[in-house]
């Protein structure tokens, strides 16, 4: 998925300790940096103490982001197959402005809309959203914190029926998902790459960090496919 890094940037001969950073375009150094910073590279085997002074060490190899089958229940795969990219990060900034403009587009009115009596309103379906992605969130951070306490399930029906979703305004909703999000991301950019391999027990399972941030990821995904099929298509037919 990735190339070692070296066939980028060869050794330079004649410098020690390679090349210096300036001759690497800015842009191309962010990534590099952004890249030490969310666990696709092991920081201690690419920077020395000089970083920002000329100097960088090449990483044997890159470390890709996405989970192996082994890492997380099975049931999980319908939410972490909604995601090929190797890169969660960037999909979670991405996707939450995505999500966010399709529901930030519905009247208040229309976010109370439920398809069938005893389905969800579509804001009690963000609420689902966010509650869970707290969760999730929070069961990352035990795990990369090597946590070894099994964490419990919750029960997603009472989590909606016990939330203040219909009574909350839907654009306050949304800002509070985006909220959340970046708290969600806040976290998981500061992992190094110990922690984001990381594995623990959460509702009886075995899962690791990296997983979970999939799971955020694809459950909303999920989550915004059903808002189109099932809310969105019947409201445009009414
Ligand atoms: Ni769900």
């Amino acid at each position: 998925m990735f190339s070692p890094i070296s066939k980028w940037f060869p050794q330079g001969a004649g410098e020690e300790k390679g090349p210096g950073l300036h001759v690497i375009p800015p842009s191309v150094r962010h990534f590099l940096y952004q890249a030490t910073r969310t666990a696709l590279l092991p920081a201690t085997s690419f920077y020395g103490s000089h970083f920002g002074m000329g100097y960088w060490r090449m990483p044997a190899t890159l470390i890709a982001t996405r989970p192996d089958a082994g890492e997380y229940d099975p049931y999980y795969d319908r939410y972490i197959s909604l995601i090929p990219s190797p890169d969660v990060l960037s999909t979670l900034s991405r996707q939450i402005k995505e999500t966010l403009d399709v529901l930030s587009a519905l009247t208040e009115e229309e976010s109370n809309f439920r398809y069938a009596p005893d389905k969800w309103s579509i804001k009690e379906l963000v609420g689902h959203v966010i509650d869970t992605e707290r969760i999730m969130a929070y069961r990352a951070l035990r795990i990369a914190r090597n946590d070894k306490t099994p964490i419990e399930g919750f029960e997603q029906d009472d989590y909606v029926r016990y939330g203040p979703f219909s009574q909350c305004r839907l654009k306050d909703l949304l800002e509070e998902f985006g909220y959340v999000r970046n708290g969600t991301l806040c976290l998981l950019r500061n992992l190094n790459a110990e922690a984001w391999m990381r594995r623990g027990v959460a509702y009886n399972n075995e899962i690791s960090v990296r997983a979970l941030a999939y799971v955020i990821a694809g459950h909303e995904l999920h989550h915004r496919s059903v808002l189109r099929d099932r809310y969105l298509s019947v409201m445009k037919r009414s």
